[in-house]
């Protein structure tokens, strides 16, 4: 029987166990966050790391809310919308849409899981092309998802990745209508990709994936400036806040939340409610 796109995970596919029980529905949450009081929304936010500024911007916006009444999370909620930028809209600012990271962020998952997601929900025609090709060191590889989602994709070797061999790529999809690009590990991209696309490639929007648990090494963090984020692992990592702290402090917009390995299940659009809950839970 032909397998539906939606039921693709990545252990149907070879590449590694679904962490089942493992998702955010099973991360508790902030039922009595209200009966507890201000204090334990205080302990909650500096336990997740979040530094001491931020801490406090969101504490008095909370604390000063002109409706008391309104469930603390609420009011966290609103305060977060004010303090972070959130867009999800895909394709953005152009049809070209590259995904950059540290080693094993999950960039190459992210990438699968919006094309499919994307396709079910618009209808889009979306082609693939790889710039990591072979270049995986730990990860998924898009040739392995690109035939079994039905995408159209074009590879290039990490020492292919010339200007030439790049818009030849582009151009051959250019009728499309949203054409997303795998790259090489931030850390391991001794071939310039990231700087070759900043620079030689303006019509190409380059999206920052970063580990919830990691954040990104202050070397890479320099190649970028106000891109669109998409965090992943959060389904693992009970703390944010070293990358929040990252986010806010480069006033990237929050793109889309990565929540599992499962394709294309485990992505979600950021939004401020989705932000609080994840904030505020506790994973066991
Ligand atoms: N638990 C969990 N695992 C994830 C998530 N996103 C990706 N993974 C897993 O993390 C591993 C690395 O994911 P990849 O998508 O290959 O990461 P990458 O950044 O493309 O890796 P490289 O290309 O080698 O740098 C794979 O086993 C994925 O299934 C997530 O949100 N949660
Ligand atoms: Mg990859």
């Amino acid at each position: 029987m032909k397998q539906r796109m939606w039921d693709l995970d990545p252990g149907s596919i070879s590449i590694g166990s679904v962490l089942d029980g493992f998702g955010l529905e099973n991360a508790s949450a902030a039922v009595s966050l209200d009966e507890q009081g201000p204090d334990s929304l205080y302990l909650r936010l500096s336990g997740q790391g979040l530094n001491n500024d931020l801490i406090e911007q969101i504490f008095q916006g909370v604390m000063n809310s002109k409706a008391p009444n309104v469930p603390l999370e609420i009011r966290l909620a609103r305060e977060l919308a004010r303090l972070f930028k959130f867009e999800t809209r895909i394709p953005h600012k152009t049809q070209f849409v590259a995904f950059f990271g540290a080693l094993g962020s999950g960039k190459t998952t992210a990438l699968a899981k919006l094309a499919a997601s994307t396709r079910f929900s618009t209808g889009l025609r979306i082609g693939l092309i790889s710039l990591a090709a072979e270049g995986s060191l730990k990860g998924v590889e898009l040739k392995t998802f690109a035939p079994l989602l039905g995408f159209p994709l074009l590879e290039l070797g990490v020492n292919e990745a010339d200007p030439e061999s790049i818009d030849r790529a582009l151009a051959c999809f250019s009728s499309l209508d949203l054409v997303l690009i795998d790259t090489p590990a931030l850390d391991h991209d001794q071939f310039g990709v990231r700087r070759l696309i900043k620079y030689e490639f303006p019509e190409i929007e380059s999206v920052y994936v970063m580990a919830a648990h990691k954040g990104l090494k202050k070397s890479v963090r320099r190649s970028f400036s106000d891109e669109r984020v998409v965090i992943t692992g959060l389904d693992r990592s009970a703390r944010i806040g070293e990358v929040l702290n990252q986010i806010h402090a480069g006033s990237n917009p929050l793109a889309f939340f990565s929540t599992g390995r499962r394709v294309p299940h485990d992505l979600e659009p950021a939004n401020a409610q989705r932000l609080a809950k994840i904030l505020l839970r506790t994973l066991h």
